[in-house]
């Protein structure tokens, strides 16, 4: 069967095929041609997922699934969260949030931070479940690793020196916010064959 994913970042959808391994065909909405931007206007990870994964499945056949996703920092109160896409004031630019990040968190002495991801899978137009995961860490004072994506080389997962971008792939998937949503995703959609 396939799956569609409701989301223009390839990383995600990358992320999320090696996670699903053989039980889905992952599609995203860059392998479709015309289907409209989704405009992210909701104040919470669950309203932004629940709009996109309801305005992508108007357009495709059978299941859509979306990921909505960013970093909450306690010393900054919790930004960038929901707007950690456009936080270094450019949509998508990771290096200009990340430079951003170091900036705001120079000389804080609490680093302590979580990502979270929110899951919505809809089929329809219709909203079947929502699914979340965190996980929790810290910032570190400077970027290390070229691994994974956006926040990635400034973050060290509880338990780990390393930052998520030189974990690697497979332990990133192990532990991440997106890990953990989707492994709920999986026991749902496997009780319900
Ligand atoms: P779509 O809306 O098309 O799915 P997006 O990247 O704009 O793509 P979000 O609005 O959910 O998605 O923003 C998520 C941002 O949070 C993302 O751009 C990264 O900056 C950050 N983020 C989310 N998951 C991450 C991860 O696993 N590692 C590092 N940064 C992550």
């Amino acid at each position: 069967p396939i799956l569609v994913i409701a989301t223009r970042n390839a990383h995600k959808t990358q992320e999320i095929r090696e996670m699903l391994g053989d039980r889905y065909r992952v599609l995203d909405v860059n392998d479709f041609p015309n289907l409209p931007a989704v405009e992210e206007t909701g104040t919470t990870f669950l309203e932004n997922a629940t709009l996109k994964a309801v305005a992508i499945s108007h357009h495709v056949t059978g299941l859509v699934l979306s990921d909505d996703s960013g970093l909450e920092v306690d010393a900054l109160g919790g930004a960038p969260g929901v707007w950690s896409s456009s936080y270094g004031g450019e949509e998508g630019n990771h290096p200009k949030n990340n430079a951003r990040l170091m900036t705001e968190m120079a000389g804080k002495a609490d680093r302590t931070a979580r990502f979270r991801c929110t899951m919505v899978l809809a089929e329809g137009g219709n909203v079947l479940a929502n699914f979340s995961g965190t996980v929790d860490g810290r910032i570190l004072d400077e970027p290390y690793g070229a691994g994974g994506f956006g926040y990635d080389p400034l973050f060290a997962p509880e338990g780990y020196d390393q930052t998520f971008a030189e974990l690697g792939a497979e332990v990133k998937n192990s532990l991440s916010h997106r890990g953990r949503a989707l492994a709920k995703v999986i026991a749902w959609l496997e009780s319900r064959d």
